[in-house]
């Protein structure tokens, strides 16, 4: 394709497509005013949005540095996304400090005190390309380096478990029936290429190879090894106390951290991420809850998505992205920023939405 049928094919698609961060903030004279390479690199880096018209965002980083060397395109995607007018400045911040606030869904309503909470931070490791760029070999080759910080993380007592590899030859490598077993359990995630976002983007490719799962003894602390990021660290627990959810992922995480090269971060944004939506705290925190009425008992989410969108609040159907509500109207509800915003401020606006949603049902 010519640069010039490159701009006709992003120009149709804004007109068509007005929710596709990527063709809305391409700008031709911006583009052409690359170099051959960069070209060719920015085109890698938003060809997910060219070949699915219908994204939201339509990005995904291949290296770290191209939220650096790329801003002029990526940063208003990314503010647009995220919300964050042009004149605000995003500075990254953390805030773990769990002991400020109680978030304990059982004092919303006894009937919250038992539900699936999860937490999960993205990260990636400055020393290796992002999903997206990767060859078969740097994959197995960042696994390798993410099971020898296993072997040090099974020693511990807090975090012990065993690490399970799709990696055909690998050490760790588990068969079928294992590997159905922990997709079952919601565990272990699936072949990527089925997400037509991801298989565009490159992350999906190569499958099984240089993907796995770290799981503590009591299956509460898991690590996807070569998904959509080089690791998604969570916590996963049946309950209704948010701060014991938050602080088991954070204490898991800078265990890990110290046995890990160092996390990809940019001054602007914080964590870096495959995908932009991801970007700052890198975190997902969601929990499950049943909404019969604001869902039609689960056939319909419009006025769901409309009502928890005014709380900031994004809601999908309990079995992940592209899955619809379950039975009850169960569906999985987690506040939308990730950006400029602090860890326990995305734990509150959890357990707020959730108290706000509760009292509308
Ligand atoms: N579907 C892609 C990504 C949206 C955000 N979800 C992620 N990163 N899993 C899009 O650009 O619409």
């Amino acid at each position: 394709m010519t640069n010039q049928e490159l701009i006709e094919k992003i120009k149709t698609i804004k007109e068509a497509q007005p929710g596709n961060l990527m063709a809305r903030h391409f700008d031709a004279a911006y583009f052409l005013s690359l170099d051959e390479h960069s070209r060719q690199r920015l085109v890698r880096i938003i060809a997910s949005g060219i070949e699915n018209p219908d994204s939201q965002m339509g990005a995904y980083a291949m290296n770290p540095q191209d939220y650096d060397q790329f801003a002029t395109m990526l940063d208003p995607m990314i503010r647009d996304s995220h919300g964050i007018p042009a004149d605000i400045e995003i500075a990254p911040q953390n805030d773990w400090d769990t002991g400020g606030t109680a978030c304990d869904l059982g004092a919303i309503d006894e009937r919250l005190k038992d539900v699936s909470m999860r937490v999960r931070v993205a990260r990636n490791v400055s020393t290796f390309p992002l999903p997206g760029a990767m060859s078969r070999e740097q994959r197995v080759a960042f696994e390798s380096v993410a099971a020898q910080a296993f072997t040090k993380l099974i020693e511990d007592p807090e975090f012990g478990g065993q690490y399970l590899s799709t990696t055909p030859g690998s050490p760790h490598e588990i068969d079928e029936d294992e590997y159905e077993h922990r997709v079952k359990a919601h565990q272990m995630f699936k072949d990527m290429s089925a997400d037509p976002y991801l298989n565009v983007a490159g992350i999906s490719a190569d499958w099984p190879h240089g993907r796995g799962m770290y799981v503590s003894r009591d299956e509460d602390f898991l690590v996807w090894v070569g998904e959509e990021d080089h690791l998604r660290i969570m916590a996963m627990q049946h309950g209704g106390n948010l701060n014991v959810l938050f602080e088991r992922l954070r204490a898991g995480l800078e265990t890990l951290t110290g046995l890990l090269p160092p996390f990809a971060t940019s001054p602007t944004y914080g964590n870096v991420t495959s995908c932009p939506t991801n970007l700052g705290a890198g975190m997902r925190a969601s929990l499950h809850m049943k909404l019969p009425g604001l869902t039609s008992h689960g056939s319909d989410l419009t006025r769901l998505k409309q009502e928890a969108k005014k709380l900031g609040l994004s809601v999908r159907g309990a079995g992940g992205e592209h899955s619809g509500a379950g039975k009850d109207g169960l569906v999985d509800i987690s506040p939308s920023a990730r950006l400029g915003v602090t860890e326990m401020e995305i734990m509150q606006r959890l357990y707020d939405g959730a108290a706000a949603l509760w009292a509308m049902e």
